[in-house]
């Protein structure tokens, strides 16, 4: 793919997107940080003869990116907006691109680490005090909510379940255990049994990707426990950045889901067994009360119209 296969910082960035892939880095927040990052220090170290050799390198990174995790807009629309800022710079010096791309980069993670902020503490707000919060699969939006929420000096108990076939949920019980909050886990199948007899008050999840009509997408089994919850009546926010937004919905496109490898559930199943193993699904906004994001609490019925307000630049993106 690359032109100069055994350069350094070349298997350098080929072992983030290889990291990222493996879920070494996991959580649509992390991968867009550390992958924009990647891009960033590839395109100051990549050398090139020309602009145009320059370009072919940097829509190779991108591509690989973009083929990590088909399901994180949240890296695409940092990598869309570099690009969309080196096609309006008029300066074609491969100095002043890279000194675009790493002002973009730069700005784009201090942009992702603020929403991250603001969002935990909107989060940790709407959490009451002496409550048992529940929690799915492993986000950092959810499980630092739920921290600050301790750290203030409320009294919380924490649900997570285990999130097979990755066991992302054993990383988030060992960040809320060693914050001092009395967790518990369950296997994902009991779910619904721990939603009617734990006596959960809230359930928090975190988000891979916002669609235009108010459609979110987490890990799978988040649309299970939505509906668990609603038949219980216990409310279910969702915590993510507007950055988290699928553009390409608005203009008709599905969100892509991605499909893992059959050897995450079972490495040595028996031959002709057809495995499926989808790493997300979608939650349809009438079983999300609220969406928790850096422009505050609101019903995702107007997800859009915030996000048409906050980021113009990810509406334009969809031409790519
Ligand atoms: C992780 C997952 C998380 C979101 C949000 O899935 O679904 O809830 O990515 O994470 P995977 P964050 O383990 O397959 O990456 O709140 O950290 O952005």
């Amino acid at each position: 793919m690359f032109y100069t296969m055994d350069a350094d910082f070349e298997r350098e960035f080929m072992q983030v997107v290889e990291d990222i892939k493996a879920l070494r880095i996991q959580g649509a927040t992390a991968i867009a940080v550390e992958g924009i990052r990647a891009f960033s220090t590839y395109a100051q170290r990549v050398t090139a003869s020309s602009y145009d050799e320059f370009m072919n390198h940097l829509l190779n990174a991108k591509s690989a990116l973009f083929g990590s995790r088909p399901t994180e807009p949240a890296l695409r629309n940092g990598l869309r907006k570099i690009f969309y800022e080196l096609h309006q710079s008029s300066d074609d010096s491969l100095d002043s691109a890279r000194e675009l791309i790493e002002k973009a980069a730069t700005e784009y993670i201090e942009l992702l680490k603020e929403t991250k902020k603001l969002i935990i503490k909107i989060g940790s707000e709407r959490i009451p005090d002496g409550t048992t919060v529940m929690t799915h699969c492993h986000s950092s939006l959810a499980s630092e909510t739920i921290i600050r929420a301790h750290e203030m000096g409320k009294n919380i108990q924490a649900i997570c379940t285990e999130t097979r076939p990755r066991y992302q949920g054993r990383k988030t019980a060992k960040e809320l255990l060693s914050a001092g909050i009395p967790t518990t886990m369950v296997v994902d199948s009991a779910m619904r049994w721990a939603i009617r007899q734990m006596r959960i008050d809230v359930i928090l999840a975190g988000c891979d990707a916002i669609t235009s009509e108010g459609t979110i997408i987490n890990k799978i089994g988040t649309r299970l426990l939505a509906l668990a919850a609603k038949e219980s009546d216990i409310p279910f926010y969702i915590l993510s950045s507007l950055l988290k937004f699928d553009s390409d919905t608005s203009i008709g496109k599905r969100t892509t889901i991605e499909m893992r490898s059959a050897d995450e559930v079972w490495p040595e199943r028996p031959t002709g067994l057809q495995i499926l193993n989808p790493a997300f699904e979608t939650v349809s906004r009438e079983y999300i009360d609220a969406i928790i994001t850096e422009r505050g609490l609101f019903p995702p019925e107007i997800v859009l119209n915030v996000i048409k307000e906050a980021y113009p630049f990810l509406i334009e993106f969809n031409s790519e």
